[in-house]
């Protein structure tokens, strides 16, 4: 029997916090009015967006030097589900899955379907993978070890567009619309291929499987600049991400994995380019220090993700445009509920201060050539405690004020550990 958090158990829960909050949310309210800024407008906006879970992160991550497992992981992808649909019900915006093939295999994709749409959770955007030799996307006598779509051996290719195709297939059985493909091809070593053939034979594949798109659906490439490859990778940066978008067909789109950039990057810039060329197709959120580390959303930079979210706003004209947002994160040491709990919550709070700023004023400062008064109205808007207008949002969409510490005060680990035991181990990163 699964385990739910409803939203009466969380009014239960919560019942002592309503009238501190509701205290809170006036006080804010009124010094937002002074600024001209109408709360209620910014509360139904965070209260419209969500953004995915990836079916990946249900489990404990872990490193080539070690993974410490916590016990009750979702054995299956009806338990992530299990899983998600707690999440959703503490934050309100965790709506849709993210799932991955094969770590994902559902035998009976209809009931899969059936059993999510009880939860009321719906199917984002499918990831293949050609990055693991696996039976049943590589079968016999085919290896990934070189590449996949960049490979020389177009027997390789040939497999790996048909895994690609299975996907979409099971994509359409659960109701998706849409395959990001990450591709770690590439090189560790200068002069083992090519650049040029590789990334031909990468961009002819991407066309053909963008030619076989049901009506409808839109493909997303994903760049990344290194890992599992060292010295090359063919996707490597948003610039590759964008020509292959382009010559795959209309479309195809690029998806920004947080993680995936050198050093210093100004990931922002690179949100706002693809962005204005319409090619923008959605995110992998994420926070890094050093590589592609998957850590909590807004954990080390909260304010390049501020700058990140204020590109988005600025091209929705005043609102989250749409494009699909997606969580990807690795839990080494955090429980991974909680862990994508405080990432959701750290996305909810950054749109609110993104839709704090007065964009009318920031465009004559930038006219005016004046940058200490346009660094002066971000920080405004980032430096404001807009926690009460977050939790409000989540209150009115039936979730949790303080969905961390609710979720803690639900024993929901606990009980599902002892359904699934200690030992139950995710398939997944
Ligand atoms: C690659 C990546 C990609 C997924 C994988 C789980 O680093 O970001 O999005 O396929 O992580
Ligand atoms: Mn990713």
């Amino acid at each position: 029997m699964a385990v739910r958090i409803t939203p009466d158990q969380i009014r239960e829960l919560e019942g002592s916090e309503v009238a501190a909050h509701q205290r809170d949310l006036d006080a804010l309210g009124v010094r937002l009015a002074d600024r001209g800024v109408d709360a209620d407008s910014v509360i139904s906006e965070v209260q419209r967006f969500s953004v995915a879970a990836p079916s990946w992160a249900l489990g404990t991550g872990g490193t080539r030097f070690g993974r410490f497992p916590g016990g009750g992981e979702p054995r299956t992808t009806e338990e992530k589900l299990d899983d998600i649909a707690a999440l959703h019900a503490l934050t309100g915006a965790n709506a849709t899955v993210s799932l991955h093939v094969p770590w994902d295999d559902p035998d009976d994709p209809a009931a899969l379907r059936g059993y999510a749409e009880e939860l009321g959770i719906a199917f984002d955007a499918m990831n293949s993978n050609t990055f693991q030799d696996n039976p049943s996307t590589t079968g016999s006598g085919v290896s990934y070890k070189f590449g996949s779509l960049a490979h020389s051996d177009p027997d390789v290719r040939k497999r790996a567009l048909e895994h690609n195709r299975a996907v979409i297939d099971l994509g359409v059985e659960l109701g998706s619309n849409a395959l990001t493909v990450w591709l770690a091809d590439g090189t560790n070593h200068p002069g083992q291929a090519d650049f040029r053939r590789q990334f031909e034979r990468v961009a002819d594949g991407l066309r053909e499987l963008h030619d076989a798109l049901p009506p409808g659906w839109e493909l997303l490439v994903e760049h990344k600049p290194y890992e599992p490859a060292f010295y090359s990778t063919v996707n490597a940066d948003w610039g590759s991400s964008l020509l292959l978008a382009q010559h795959a067909g209309e479309r195809t789109r690029c998806l920004v994995d947080l993680g995936h950039h050198l050093p210093n990057a100004n990931i922002e810039q690179v949100v706002s380019r693809l962005a204005m060329v319409g090619r923008l197709g959605g995110f992998h959120f994420n926070d890094s220090k050093y590589g592609d580390d998957d850590l909590t959303v807004g954990s080390i930079h909260p304010y390049q993700f501020f700058l990140i979210v204020r590109e988005l706003v600025e091209h929705g004209e005043g609102a989250m445009p749409s494009v699909r947002y997606m969580i990807d994160a690795s839990h080494n040491l955090k429980d991974p509920v909680e862990d994508l709990v405080q990432g959701t919550d750290q996305i909810q709070c950054t749109i609110a201060q993104a839709l704090l700023v007065d964009r009318a004023a920031l465009r004559e400062a930038q006219d005016a050539n004046d940058p200490a008064l346009a660094e002066e109205l971000l920080h405004d808007a980032f430096r404001s405690d807009v926690r009460p207008i977050v939790a409000e949002a989540r209150r009115r969409n039936g979730a949790a004020l303080s969905p961390l510490t609710t979720f803690r005060r639900t024993g929901y680990r606990t009980m599902v550990t002892a359904a699934r035991g200690d030992d139950a181990v995710s398939t997944g990163l």
